[in-house]
């Protein structure tokens, strides 16, 4: 039972109010300063990946207006900005050695961090939003186990710039979408539609993660270290169907603890192994991972960034009536779980983002209580909420205003969620909101709006949305006033 709206609430003291983007959904510049292709630049030119062919080539042009955008976060009481560093912009030809770095790439997020801690504003850094070098992905991408190797060595590239004054930092965001999403489904870049490679993608950025988090342990023994993982919430649709129940299992495994399980208990889910057994895909998997490996990607973390969206009730019978996309997606996709043939997501009823994403608060204080039960409570890690938001069609002015009662209303539900879970003994430390600013939204381009902050893309012209005048006033007062009070 979420907390009702018209009661104020109050998050613990100390709680982080914060705001989310990522590098190649922000910056632009893509061209500029010695930054080459990412997967993503070259994934945006294959006819059909991408509606309309949308691009990160200019985007928010927060390579250029970075600081106006700290003196937004500054006017809105945020205390930490969790942006990303682009890969392609620092080690742009996926060389090894001193010789692969750009200078240039490393000083602007040098001029970038240093904006922040002048704003009091805290930076936090995530070393992998999904910009993959394009030329390591002509190596092979994550399916190469090298890949997770050249990752640390540009996680320490980036802690020799940035570690005298960044103190957190994340490895991946959402390994999910960048392995299962982007190599066995094709929907994000580099757009494979092979299981056997999103299974290698996954073991390949888990040792990564592991091994930056040993190397900038040792660099760097009193920052915060964490990883960013998206996570689903499964329902049977009738729980009394042993086939539903099953149905749910399975999207948990493929979706869920294929990450938490390894990074917080050294071994991957069995009855995952035994799916994927099932459709011959376990061999292969098994042999992918080294004496060693899951020692290393269990490595101890201080931080779990939790990124919610929504659940799903899943199925093993077809729904009447499916979710629909306007994504504009002509290329191949399939299905992004490699062992899960037959398993249905059915519409509940519920109201719905733009994105159809149903809007289903109560899933978060599920999760999080979940999360700290299973992983987090006894080795003692932070739970930080580092995305939550919604795709809403804003109405603006002449003037770029937007009243956004719809996306202001989420956001109330969601907070009043996560209370529930701290109500219930969960110490969650922190919230972002996903977005700071309207932004490149992957395969959907531009089309979809998640900012707290409008972005007219002919002027770059940012507004504060209503949403975004509430967060700040929450952000600064630590207190969910009641909704339709006074
Ligand atoms: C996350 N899915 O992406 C990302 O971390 C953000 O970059 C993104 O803008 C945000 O959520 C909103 O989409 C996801 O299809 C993209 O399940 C797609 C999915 C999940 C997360």
């Amino acid at each position: 039972m979420t907390t009702p709206q018209n009661e104020t609430i109050k998050l613990p003291d100390g709680f982080l109010w914060g705001a989310a983007t990522a590098a190649y959904q922000v910056e632009g510049a893509a061209h500029e300063d010695g930054r080459r292709d990412s997967i993503w630049d070259h994934f945006a030119r294959i006819p059909g990946a991408v509606t309309d062919a949308h691009n990160g080539d200019v985007a928010c042009d927060q390579y250029h207006r970075y600081s106006q955008d700290v003196d937004l976060m500054r006017s809105l009481n945020i205390g930490a900005y969790r942006f990303s560093t682009s890969w392609a912009r620092v080690r742009p030809d996926g060389v090894s050695g001193k010789a692969g770095i750009n200078q240039k790439g490393l000083d602007y997020y040098s001029r970038l961090v240093d904006s922040l801690l002048e704003a009091d504003i805290l930076p936090w850094l995530t070393l992998y939003h999904w910009d993959l070098p394009q030329a390591l992905e002509e190596k092979g991408g994550w399916t190469n186990r090298d890949t997770a190797h050249l990752f640390t060595e540009y996680a320490m590239t980036m802690h020799d710039a940035l570690g005298d004054r960044v103190k957190v930092w994340t490895t991946l965001n959402e390994p999910w979408c960048s392995s299962f999403l982007s190599y066995t489904a094709g929907v994000h870049a580099p757009g494979r539609t092979s299981p056997e490679d999103g299974l290698a993608a996954a073991h390949h950025l888990l040792l990564g993660h592991g091994l930056a988090v040993q190397e900038l342990r040792k660099a760097a023994p009193d920052a915060e270290l964490g990883i960013t993982l998206n996570f689903t919430v499964p329902d049977p649709v009738d729980p009394n169907n042993p086939e539903d129940v099953d149905a749910a299992r399975r999207i948990d495994a493929q979706f869920n603890r294929v990450f938490a399980d390894p990074i917080f208990k050294g071994a991957y889910p069995v009855d995952l192994l035994e799916d994927l057994g099932e459709v011959g895909l376990r061999e292969g998997f098994e042999a992918l991972i080294h004496d060693g490996d899951l020692e290393t990607i269990s490595t101890p973390i201080d931080a779990l960034g939790v990124n919610y969206y929504h659940g799903e009730a899943v199925s093993k019978t077809p729904p009447a009536t499916t979710l629909t996309t306007d994504a504009v997606v002509t290329r191949e996709t399939r299905s992004p779980y490699p062992a899960a043939d037959g398993v249905y997501v059915h519409p509940r009823g519920l109201p719905v983002t733009d994105q159809d994403w149903e809007i289903q608060p109560e899933g978060l204080t599920r999760l999080l209580v979940r999360l700290h039960d299973k992983y987090t409570s006894e080795p003692g890690v932070k739970l930080y909420i580092t995305e939550n938001g919604c795709a809403f069609d804003d109405v603006a002015d002449e003037f770029d205003n937007v009243d956004d009662q719809n996306r202001l209303d989420f956001y109330d539900l969601h907070l009043r969620a996560t209370y529930d879970a701290v109500q219930q003994g969960v110490p969650v430390h922190g919230y972002f909101a996903w977005s700071l600013l309207d932004n490149y939204e992957w395969a959907w381009g531009y089309h979809k709006r998640f900012g707290i902050i409008r972005v007219n893309y002919e002027t770059q012209a940012r507004v504060v949305k209503s949403s975004g005048k509430w967060y700040g006033q929450i952000a600064g007062t630590n207190t969910i006033p009641a909704r339709n009070a006074n």
